[in-house]
């Protein structure tokens, strides 16, 4: 049975066919695999896991259905929905990840992450995300109330894509010796990140690195891992 990675999905409201993509790869592929790994953007963002919509009720009771049938799931935090917490993960019978996680598929050890802690070139990004992911920091947000905290969260998109614009390409890109000395010090052959959105095999004499795309309206990135190797999967 084999074991799949996705990332950047980046489910809203607004893109109810992104949705619809997601659950059918969850009715459809999930239920025959062993595993299924979230390596973070699940969401476009994310305040606290007392939000409500029937967006994160479907996805809770699709997710919730999966693992009900023993498929393992898992959930790594991206930079959209590093806010989700024991709660929704427990309500939708998923592991919470840390930031970086070794697994071993097949015999093979790879090490698992978002790809944002990589991309340290950025330096505003890596400031802000210092800054948002104080645990003091956190434990305020979570107390303002829900509408609040989608006004902050509505700000921070629209700085974030505004400050997008200014950037070179190169540096939301990960940094290739920081990646490398990462690679070393948790002494795997394979490293699977998601985040640049630049879908790739990347392989050196050292490591291969495997990056997951964002979903597309026609495009769901799923990297399947079984006896045989890896594959993105193509439907
Ligand atoms: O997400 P993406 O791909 O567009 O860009 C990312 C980086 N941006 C982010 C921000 C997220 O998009 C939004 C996260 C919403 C979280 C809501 C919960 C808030 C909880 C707070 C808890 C204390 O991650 C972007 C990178 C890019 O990836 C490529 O790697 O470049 O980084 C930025 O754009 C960050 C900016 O450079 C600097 C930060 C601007 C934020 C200023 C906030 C002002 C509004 C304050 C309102 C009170
Ligand atoms: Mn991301």
């Amino acid at each position: 049975m084999p074991i799949y990675f996705i990332a950047d999905l980046h489910l809203s409201e607004s893109r109810p066919e992104l949705t619809a993509l997601f659950l059918r790869f969850m009715q459809e592929k999930a239920p025959h695999a062993q595993a299924v790994y979230i390596l973070g953007d699940l969401f476009d963002f994310w305040v606290g896991d007392d939000g409500q919509s029937s967006l994160i009720d479907s996805v809770k009771q699709t997710i919730r259905a999966v693992s009900n049938q023993g498929v393992a799931c898992y959930f790594q935090h991206g930079n959209r929905d590093f806010m989700i917490g024991r709660r929704f993960a427990r309500e939708c019978g998923m592991t919470l990840l840390p930031d970086y996680q070794l697994v071993e598929l097949f015999g093979q050890k790879a090490l698992l992450c978002h790809g944002d802690t990589l991309c340290i070139d950025d330096l505003r990004y890596q400031a802000f995300r210092k800054k948002v992911h104080q645990k003091w920091r956190q434990k305020l947000f979570l107390m303002l109330p829900l509408a609040v905290r989608l006004k902050i969260a509505h700000k921070i998109r629209h700085a974030s894509k505004q400050d997008k614009q200014q950037k070179p390409a190169e540096i939301m890109d990960v940094n290739p010796e920081f990646t490398a000395g990462i690679v070393k010090q948790y002494g795997v052959p394979l490293l699977i990140h998601g985040h640049t959105h630049r879908e790739n095999i990347h392989v050196n004499e050292l490591f291969t690195r495997i990056v997951l795309g964002d979903w597309k309206v026609d495009y769901a990135s799923v990297l399947k891992f079984d006896e045989q190797g890896f594959e993105f999967v193509k439907d």
